[in-house]
């Protein structure tokens, strides 16, 4: 079987994700940019959270239509709110994912409350779709949804797209329920993974614990499905991000903080306030750049925007309270009368502002100890100007890194050389940083939001690796 859902043949799309886009506000962002069109063109329909916790919450989803675009809204009770959400998807799911075993919950592992919010989602897929539709499931909150439709007779394609990363094998048998979530996988008939690293992880899961046989280069046939593993890399809305650089709320930001900085260079730094995204590092990285070039002192400036999410989660707690104190401590030990060496600014700014903050910015730290992909390393570069671009720091363990290569990258536990690497960053002749920002925006532009879509859509049989960009 083909997948007959093409951007040319559309059939009608049903998505389903922990958030939905239902509040306009929530539009501007990736998903929702690639998700809108096919949803608006095939009258589809998007399955979510309402964003509720109720004490009796309703049996039957919310329905919403705006735009062409029809919203199934399921509430949560709050012990489901907890299990599910807090629990088992962020406290263990998403740790183990991250690599971080230690920081893996065990005790937390109710996975009853998991498989029934996926039931309870399957069920208002089922009550809302036909066979003809396209099910296209996303991330790890819902990794059972095809599961549990199979169970009830459904033969209709789904899709699954992992946001995060699919881990070694090794990491993945902690997981008590690994075998479950592995046979359950199973009924997706396609799963798309941000990085070629993420496709031979499960590959190889498939292959040694569910006896799946390789056929092909995308295909495992595995309990007498073929299921297509396909790399998919996410990619922006680069030219209406560029866009939104160069409009007022963009520009009204940089110049507030122009302001402040006083002709100052600028390194930036934007991520939700995550463990997996390596600040404590990176303010170390920082904190060794003017211990060891005194010459950046006064005239370099570090700009962290990390608004806190997740916040009743204990790592997260603790993550606050660790960044607080070495942002106080570097302040301390660096700052002077007219000088804060560290801006860090725990708190959310609108979309628009940050491509400002992007676009003025000399240099970009993007340092995650793991990421799926990472949006802000390709936002920045979508944000600058050939005139006189910035420079981009990427690590190694960040998803882009495998299309970016034209980036500096880096290792973020090496705290040293990242100090290094942002030295060369400040000091980088503009020809350098022309060339590599121009290769960089090569592939930032072409392999955009549509087309990770469209990769993802493309019939099976589908042999094209990710084109590799000239520099
Ligand atoms: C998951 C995977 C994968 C940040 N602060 C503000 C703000 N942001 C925006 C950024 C960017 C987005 O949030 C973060 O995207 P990332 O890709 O960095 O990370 P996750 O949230 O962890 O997303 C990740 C992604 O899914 C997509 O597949 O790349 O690896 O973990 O767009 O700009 N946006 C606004 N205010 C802020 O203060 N408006």
């Amino acid at each position: 079987r083909q997948t007959h859902n093409t951007p040319q043949n559309p059939v009608r799309l049903i998505a389903v994700s922990n958030r939905t886009a239902v509040d306009p506000n929530a539009r501007a962002g990736g998903l929702a940019v690639a998700l809108w069109d096919s949803l608006k063109s095939t009258n589809g329909l998007w399955v979510g959270w309402s964003g509720k916790v109720k004490d009796f919450p309703s049996l039957t989803p919310t329905k919403v239509t705006d735009d062409g675009v029809d919203f199934a809204l399921c509430d949560m009770s709050k012990p489901q709110y907890e299990g599910f959400y807090l629990n088992y998807a962020n406290s263990i799911l998403w740790p183990l994912f991250h690599n971080r075993l230690d920081l893996v919950n065990f005790d937390l592992h109710n996975f009853a409350p998991y498989q029934e919010t996926n039931r309870q989602f399957a069920k208002a897929v089922e009550d809302n779709a036909n066979s003809e539709d396209f099910i296209w499931v996303h991330d790890y909150h819902f990794f059972l949804i095809a599961h549990e439709l199979r169970k009830n007779g459904w033969t209709g394609e789904i899709g699954f797209f992992l946001h995060i990363p699919f881990p070694a094998p090794d990491v993945f048998r902690a997981l008590p329920e690994a075998a479950l979530m592995g046979r359950a996988l199973c009924d997706y008939d396609i799963i798309g993974l941000q990085t070629s690293t993420d496709v031979i992880n499960l590959k190889r899961y498939l292959v040694e614990d569910c006896g799946g046989k390789e056929v092909g280069e995308e295909d495992v046939l595995v309990f007498g499905r073929t299921v297509t593993l396909r790399h998919c890399p996410i990619g922006i809305d680069a030219k209406n991000f560029r866009k939104a650089a160069l409009g007022k709320p963009a520009k009204k930001a940089a110049k507030k903080l122009r302001r402040f900085l006083g002709g100052r260079k600028q390194i930036i730094g934007v991520d939700r306030m995550d463990y997996s995204k390596g600040l404590p590092q990176r303010f170390e990285a920082v904190s060794k750049l003017f211990d060891h070039f005194p010459e950046t002192r006064g005239v370099t400036s570090f700009m962290q925007i990390a608004p806190p999410s997740r916040s009743i989660v204990d790592e997260y707690v603790q993550l606050r309270e660790r960044l607080d104190g070495l942002c106080g401590r570097i302040n301390g030990d660096y700052g002077d009368l007219d000088w804060i060496p560290i801006r860090y600014l725990a708190r959310p700014y609108e979309r628009a502002e940050i491509a400002g903050l992007y676009a003025m910015s000399d240099v970009c730290l993007v340092t995650p100890l793991q990421d799926g992909m990472n949006l802000v390393a390709k936002e920045f570069i979508a944000a600058q100007d050939e005139s006189d671009p910035g420079v981009l720091i990427l690590s190694q363990f960040a998803g882009a890194a495998e299309q970016m290569k034209e980036a500096l990258i880096v290792n973020p536990y090496d705290t040293e050389a990242v100090a290094q690497t942002l030295h060369k960053a400040l000091n980088m002749p503009l020809e350098e940083r022309q060339a590599r920002w121009k290769a960089l925006h090569k592939t930032v532009d072409t392999q955009d939001i549509n087309w990770w879509r469209n990769r993802f859509f493309a019939p099976r049989g589908f042999t094209q690796s990710v084109p590799k960009i000239a520099t």
